[in-house]
């Protein structure tokens, strides 16, 4: 009989192994102490049930404190509402963290008491060395769900090319992690603050799969329904998108997916006033010479502003639509995956895994 803390982990290295076919870095995150994965998800990793994982940057750089962590508080009630687990990615005092606590989100959400780093890829070394804080930004969050093997994970906007990023090259590295990523990605689209067809264009490159949830494929503008663009496909329910996951999955593409979701019609604010609001807060950047990383915290902070909250109404309640649509996938995901297993017996892959695991283990 094994232990039970050891046969979680050598179910979540099973879990792992499923999505990539080596072991090697999965066991050295674990023991070496830079990854910490708190009970709930541990089990519902190791046990199948859904999981949502959830990005942080949100908390620390893209909401306003303390309108943040209540946003955190209720994403994670609407997934567990809907069956599934939320896993909302952090690092704390240089640990990667999988699920955190309310503590541990208002640490990260009163940025003043924390200073916590927007920690995309380039950011983890310095973050983990120094046993900084930091809310991962899409990207980041990307790398630590692939790496753990969640499936799917909810925010409100993604990051992609800003306008001008011809000249600038200021193109999120979110875009070109979902390129490398085995994860589908639940938003609004992409503000309006960045450059919409370019962001597209630049998804279609990395060989992201994007597609609208819904009947129609107008590719959302975050804040409004509609963007003037197209998206390549459009998903109608969760039993599909978990259709097109399990597909990619099974072909191993080892690259991401986007599921662009449309604010709620009640909650979309009018798209021609929030196209001025936005050009006055880029005006403001561009007087204040703000670039690299510092651009999308300020712009959002600046609309937020210059509506008088209107905005992050509307941005609050996309996320949380956003994150039960995810969690809707992950229950669709889990119920193929049950299927599959079961209609290929007891010789199924994962099972053979789970013995090959146990096997490596005595
Ligand atoms: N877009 C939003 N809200 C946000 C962000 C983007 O509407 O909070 C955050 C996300 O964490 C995203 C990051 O991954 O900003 C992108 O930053 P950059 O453009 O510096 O890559
Ligand atoms: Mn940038």
């Amino acid at each position: 009989m094994l232990h039970v803390a050891k046969k979680f982990q050598l179910s979540l290295f099973c879990n792992f192994r499923r999505f990539h076919n080596t072991s090697e870095s999965f066991e050295r995150l674990i023991n070496s102490g830079v990854l910490s994965i708190n009970e709930e998800v541990k089990y519902a990793l190791a046990e199948q049930h859904p999981v949502v994982a959830l990005e942080s940057t949100i908390i620390t750089h893209g909401l306003p404190y303390p309108d943040n962590v209540k946003c955190a508080m209720d994403v994670e009630n609407e997934i567990r509402q809907k069956g599934a687990v939320p896993a909302t990615i952090a690092i704390l005092n240089g640990v990667i963290r999988a699920g955190l606590s309310i503590e541990e989100m208002e640490t990260l959400g009163n940025i003043a008491k924390s200073n916590p780093i927007k920690t995309s890829r380039r950011d983890f070394p310095y973050v983990i060395s120094n046993k900084s804080n930091g809310g991962t930004t899409v990207s980041g969050t990307l790398i630590v769900a692939n790496k753990i093997g969640i499936p799917i994970f909810a925010t409100g906007g993604i990051g992609g090319v800003h306008r001008e990023g011809e000249t600038t090259f200021d193109i999120s590295a979110d875009l070109i992690e979902l390129g490398k990523s085995q994860v589908a990605v639940v938003s609004s689209g992409v503000k309006s603050i960045l450059d919409i067809p370019k962001t597209l264009e630049y998804l279609e490159t990395q060989g992201v799969f994007v597609a609208t949830y819904g009947a129609t494929k107008d590719f959302p503008a975050f804040y409004s329904r509609k963007s003037g663009c197209q998206a390549p496909y459009s998903i109608p329910n969760a039993t599909e998108a978990a259709r097109i996951i399990s597909s990619t999955r099974n072909m191993n593409l080892q690259s991401g997916m986007l599921f662009a979701v449309p604010v709620p019609e009640e909650y979309a604010l009018n798209d021609e006033e929030i196209q001025k609001v936005i050009e006055r807060a880029l005006e403001e950047a561009r007087k204040n010479d703000i670039r690299g990383k510092q651009i999308t915290p300020f712009l959002l902070r600046n609309i937020w502003e210059m509506t008088h909250g209107k905005s992050l109404h509307t941005n609050i309640a996309l996320i949380k639509n956003n994150a039960k649509v995810a969690a809707s996938i992950a229950v669709e995901i889990g119920k193929l995956e049950k299927t599959s297993k079961s209609s290929s017996g007891t010789g199924s892959r994962i099972d053979r895994q789970k013995d090959d695991i146990s096997n490596y283990a005595d």
